[in-house]
């Protein structure tokens, strides 16, 4: 530990968990860190714990902090998202000074960061809003990194946040994302993808069980097999490691000593209200929302659990077969999924002028963050070859990816549906998929009956222009327009 003199490249206030992780991250890479929280005892805390780690500059107070900066001061905020941000901000910028540059590390939902950027920027500050995934353990060992703000921040910002975040072919992931609250956006975005990856899963996963009567171990063997190939990620890496948890209190597998309600932090719900904002259809991220809203209606599942299941069909016998329909499912859903969620940054972009790029994002998708698959290489390639791809499930690769899938995945969600399993994310994408390909979609009909209630016209295959039924009185049409 050095004494507090303005030496310090980076700043760290807000000390949990992430905090200090990212804290001793930069440490180890070689940067001198000011260290700052509300609370001294946690500054304390990481100092007794870890303070070998690298050259650290304790500080009480946010004068001291802001001191031990070198200029342009860089200060990263990793506090509890909401009103605690802005309370921090205020108080670091008072101190601070034109030039200085305050990221925001914190899971902030992207429409506060517009308005924390303008605010600051009016103020002479830089402010950039970086979404940061990976947990505890990226944020200590490479995280994936989504900075959003000034451009010319990220040139003296950049090459910081490059270093510690994770690393793929030598190529760190971390980029510029673009303006303001684009960062924020796209890490909001990559959270509810992540719900849609967990909760086909457990879609997965619920069908061994309950379709083919396998046991957690049993499945957890799947899951390690299925991370050799094309479903490589982490999510199915530690699925399989939760899976063959035993629970040392019953000797049960761990999954089975757990409360089947899931719970949410909100970044999920925030994705699938900027998608209905945007007209983005995300039924993947959506159906992963609300299974976790309904698996937590405890009460009212509680009350229902005797209602009438109906015939069901025979379970499927050909294990290997099923197993397999599970794992192209899985895949093709995936990618309805990770398609939906571009589609929204896409829109995203376009709203709000970012001008981004989703090769990069799939890019630093790679490493360090929750989503981080083999998959997202060939995301990466199906926008370099194609960065205006009107839809991930055109590339070449995932539509052929998908032909090889489909009849097993509308196996699976037919077996599912006369087995009367619950696979809402599987079935709503395969749905997606349906309407998307569609030559003609009901939608017509929904016209002419917003037609017929509100005269709100439609317009037709054979002319130009938007017409009208006059539906109450002798129903010939008018053009409008
Ligand atoms: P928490 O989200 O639990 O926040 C705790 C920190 O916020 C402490 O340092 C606390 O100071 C500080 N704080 C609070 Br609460 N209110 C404050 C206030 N009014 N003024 C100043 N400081 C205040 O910490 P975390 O889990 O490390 O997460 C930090 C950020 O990173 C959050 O925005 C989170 O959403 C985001 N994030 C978390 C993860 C993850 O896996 N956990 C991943 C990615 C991003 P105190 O010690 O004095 O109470």
């Amino acid at each position: 530990m050095a004494s507090s003199t303005a030496r310090a490249q980076i700043g760290v206030t807000g000390l949990a968990v992430m905090g200090s992780n990212i804290a001793r991250n930069f440490a180890k890479h070689g940067y001198t860190v000011a260290l700052h929280n509300r609370s001294v005892a946690k500054t304390d805390a990481l100092l007794a714990a870890h303070g070998g780690d690298g050259d650290f500059i304790r500080t009480e107070t946010v004068a001291e902090f802001v001191a031990a900066l070198e200029k342009p001061r860089r200060v990263l905020i990793m506090v509890k998202a909401g009103d605690a941000t802005d309370a921090v901000i205020e108080e670091l910028a008072a101190a601070m000074e034109p030039g200085d540059i305050i990221i925001d590390g914190g899971n902030a939902l992207y429409t506060d960061t517009i308005r924390r950027e303008a605010a600051l920027r009016e103020r002479g500050l830089n402010f950039v809003g970086a979404g940061i995934s990976g947990g505890e353990e990226g944020a200590l060992n490479g995280p994936s990194i989504m900075p959003g703000g000034p451009a010319e921040s990220y040139e003296s910002l950049g090459p910081l946040l490059e270093s510690i975040a994770a690393q793929v072919d030598g190529t760190p992931c971390c980029t510029h994302i673009g303006p303001d609250g684009s960062g924020h956006f796209v890490k909001m975005v990559h959270n509810g993808i992540e719900y849609a990856d967990m909760q086909l899963i457990g879609e997965a996963y619920h069908l061994f069980r309950a379709a083919l009567d396998l046991d957690p171990k049993q499945i957890a063997d799947i899951f390690t097999q299925w991370n050799s190939g094309d479903l490589e990620s982490y999510l199915v890496e530690i699925t399989a490691e939760v899976l063959g948890q035993v629970d040392a209190k019953t000797g049960k597998p761990l999954v089975d000593v757990i409360v089947d309600a899931a719970e949410q932090k909100g970044t999920g719900r925030w994705t699938v209200k900027s998608a209905l904002d945007l007209g983005i259809p995300v039924t993947g991220i959506a159906e992963a929302v609300f299974a976790r809203a309904l698996s937590g209606s405890r009460a009212q599942r509680a009350a229902a659990k005797d209602l009438a299941a109906g015939e069901l069909a025979a379970k499927p016998t050909d294990i290997v077969q099923f197993t397999e329909d599970i794992r192209q499912a899985l895949y093709a859903s995936k990618v309805v999924a990770y398609a939906q969620g571009f589609d929204q940054i896409a829109a995203g972009s376009a709203e709000y002028g970012w001008d981004l790029t989703p090769g990069d994002l799939a890019t630093i998708w790679r490493g360090g963050c929750i989503i981080r698959a083999r998959f997202l290489n060939r995301i990466k390639e199906a926008y370099e070859t194609d960065p205006a791809l009107p839809s991930l499930i055109l590339d070449p690769y995932f539509r052929s990816a998908i032909e090889t899938a489909i009849d097993s995945w509308r196996r699976v969600v037919a077996t599912a549906t006369l087995l009367g399993i619950p696979v809402p994310a599987f079935a709503s994408s395969l749905s997606y998929y349906d309407a998307l390909r569609a030559e003609r979609l009901p939608a017509a009909l929904t016209q002419a009956q917003r037609d017929f209630f509100g005269a709100h016209t439609y317009e037709r295959v054979d002319a130009e222009g938007k017409y009208h039924t006059l539906w109450s009185e002798d129903r010939s049409e008018v053009r409008t327009s």
